[in-house]
């Protein structure tokens, strides 16, 4: 209870795996807004994802998944814009070239080399095969530095505004 008598508002939880890229991007954002939350180890490797626990925050058995006292957001890209809309740091044209870059790692690349997916191409096509499939989709997901440029629009987006806003005063 606080002293005016209310809740404590609930520290924030995150169910992540140390070797999740999804997870990554969500401790990213998490501490770039220095949010203080608890960390939720799952270990994907012990196939701990697939704990019926886990999968009552999330049913498809995929980390990350925050909980923020009665609301549970179980994707990486939802978790983000949430945080973002709830803790706002950033103007539409910014938010709006970062939620691109974001989607393109976490729609057209991260997917493609998930367990589910890796176990069973390699099962299907044998061992080794998962190589070259995860070159090809890595490769077109970074071909003509598609993620840096639109991450370095943003920058550089940033520095012309800070600049105009300098010369300005
Ligand atoms: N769209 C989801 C994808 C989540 C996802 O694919 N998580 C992976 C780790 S990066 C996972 O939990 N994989 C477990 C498995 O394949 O069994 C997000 O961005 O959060």
């Amino acid at each position: 209870m606080t002293s005016s008598g209310q809740d404590e508002p609930k520290k924030l939880q995150l169910y992540s795996f140390h070797r999740s890229s999804c997870s990554f991007r969500v401790r990213i954002a998490l501490n770039l807004k220095g949010l203080d939350y608890e960390y939720k180890a799952v270990n994907l490797f012990k196939g701990e994802q697939k704990n019926p626990e886990f999968l009552k925050l999330n049913s498809i058995g995929y980390v990350p998944a925050l909980v923020d006292g009665d609301i549970v957001i179980a994707d990486s890209f939802a978790i983000i814009m949430y945080l973002e809309e709830k803790y706002p740091q950033h103007d539409l044209e910014k938010r709006a070239i970062n939620y691109q870059a974001a989607n393109i790692v976490s729609a057209g690349m991260q997917p493609l080399q998930n367990l589910d997916v890796v176990n069973y191409i390699e099962e299907k096509a044998g061992p080794g095969a998962i190589i070259p499939w995860v070159e090809k989709h890595l490769g077109k997901g970074f071909a003509d530095n598609l993620v840096s440029s639109l991450l370095a629009s943003c920058c550089s987006l940033l520095t012309f505004q800070k600049s105009a806003a300098e010369s300005s005063t």
